[in-house]
Order: C-alpha cells, then sequence, then structure tokens
C-alpha cells in the first residue's frame, strides 16, 4: 500500500482539487493507497474542509495536531500515522504533480528514496523564476559541501519504503522545515543508499499562500547544511 503525506497549513483553497487528482490518478494506476493529510491545526478550516468534501473516501485521512507545528515534525507524523509499506511525500498545495505518482512508487521498489526533480533533464517549475535560480544555486552548494550527487535536494517531494527510517536517526532528521530532505538524503547516501531522481515540472499553487520564508529560511538552510558537514547530524 501507498500512503501520499500531505502537510497541511492553511490550505483549504486547493487541498479538495489536488486529492481529487491523486485519487483519480492512483485509481486509475490501480495503486492500493490512502491519501494521508496531515494538519496543524489550520486557523483556514483545512482539516473540515478535507472532512467534509472527502467523507465518502475511506483512502482519505486527516490528522490534525493540536500543539505541535512544523513541516517536518508533520511529514514525521504522516510517515507514523501512515499505513503503507510506501510512502510518498508531496506538497498539499498543488506544486508538485501527481501525475508522477505511479512511476515514483514503481521506482521506489528499486531505489532507496525516489525524488521528483526539477534540476535533471525535463524537469523545471513554472512558479518563479527568482526561485528557480536560488534553489538551483542553493542546491550546488549542497552538492559541494556534502558531495551528494543529488541534483534537488531541496525538492521536498520524494518516495521511500517506511523501513528506510529504521535505518535512520529520525529524530535528528525530522525536524525544521525543508531541509530535513537534505538530512534525510545525507543519511541515506552516508549509508550507501541509492537514490533516484525523476524530472517533475512545479506548477502553480491551487490557492493560499506560500509559507516558504524564503530570506529566513536561506540562513536556517546555510546552518543546517554546515552542520552535516561539520557534525555529520
Ligand atoms: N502541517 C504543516 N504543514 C506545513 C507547515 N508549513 C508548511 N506546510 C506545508 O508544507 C508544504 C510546503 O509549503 P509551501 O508553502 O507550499 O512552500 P513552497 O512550496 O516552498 O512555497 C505545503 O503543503 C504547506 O501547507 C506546518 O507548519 N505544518
Ligand atoms: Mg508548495
Amino acid at each position: 500500500m501507498v500512503s501520499v503525506v500531505l502537510p497541511t497549513y492553511d490550505e483549504r483553497d486547493g487541498i479538495s482539487e489536488l486529492i481529487g487528482e491523486i485519487v483519480a490518478i492512483a485509481r486509475a494506476a490501480h495503486l492500493d493507497f490512502e491519501v494521508l493529510v496531515v494538519d496543524d491545526g489550520s486557523p483556514d478550516g483545512t482539516a473540515e474542509h478535507v472532512r467534509e468534501a472527502f467523507h465518502a473516501e475511506p483512502a482519505v485521512r486527516v490528522h490534525v495536531r493540536r500543539t505541535e507545528r512544523g513541516l517536518a515534525t508533520a511529514i514525521w507524523r504522516g510517515i507514523v500515522e501512515a499505513r503503507g509499506d510506501l510512502v510518498v511525500i508531496m506538497d498539499s498545495d498543488g506544486n508538485h504533480d501527481p501525475a508522477l505518482l505511479p512511476l515514483m512508487v514503481r521506482c521506489a521498489e528499486e531505489f532507496d528514496v525516489v525524488v521528483g526533480s526539477r534540476y535533471v533533464l525535463g524537469g523545471g517549475m513554472l512558479t518563479s523564476a527568482f526561485r528557480y535560480w536560488a534553489s538551483y544555486a542553493f542546491n550546488i552548494l549542497i552538492r559541494v559541501v556534502l558531495g551528494l550527487r543529488i541534483h534537488d535536494s531541496l525538492s521536498g517531494y520524494l518516495a521511500f519504503r517506511r523501513t528506510l527510517l529504521d535505518r535512520l536517526d529520525a529524530p535528528r532528521v525530522f525536524y525544521g522545515y525543508g531541509d530535513y530532505a537534505v538530512r534525510l538524503l545525507y543519511q541515506v547516501v552516508r549509508q550507501r543508499g541509492r537514490v533516484l531522481e525523476i524530472p517533475t515540472v512545479y506548477r502553480f499553487r491551487k490557492g493560499g499562500e506560500s509559507k516558504t520564508r524564503f530570506f529566513a529560511y536561506f540562513w536556517t538552510y546555510l546552518a543546517s547544511v554546515f552542520r552535516l558537514r561539520l557534525l555529520g547530524r
């Protein structure tokens, strides 16, 4: 079974359209799947909205966190709650194209982590040229400083078997924001795990607003990369 984990914070505007797409694509590909929304008590009522819109759809579940907040710990919660042996992590705003799901799932049987990547041939980003190039540059820094041969460590569109987590030091990976993915990939590669990048083109958000505070996160991400280099965690 595949568990598609969707962390949400104030994503009411676009979430049901995205879940509808995921369900249609997963069904067409004959996947045994569930969609697991992990919402941090969004003030816009994302969780209630999803519950209402999909009350007749048993494949869609909502987990609400009342006390904790933050992207990486929400993802960790989703992995813990997931019923599938395979986990796919996606943005809940529509940035990540669910059309890639069946291929990612198939490839995750052969590889330890499959990344939906903007920076391999065929990949890209429709949303913002600035974000595209800034993320590109930061990925080069990650490659140089950490020696990772991965083109898009910051994509956030990931598929892996849940047993992968048995080999990882989860509390030392799942904190912070999107930088958790750098820690995850770094640990996997250090353990000689195999990573596959599949090209994907980021789409526009379906609604709501981005939570990435770009300039603030830049320093956090930078600190995370050097911390990994110097301390290995
Ligand atoms: N549960 C949870 N989800 C979050 C949090 N912050 C961001 N997200 C979700 O993480 C995903 C990535 O954030 P997004 O705003 O799309 O960032 P961007 O794609 O870099 O602009 C989205 O699905 C957000 O709803 C959080 O604190 N808690
Ligand atoms: Mg997004």
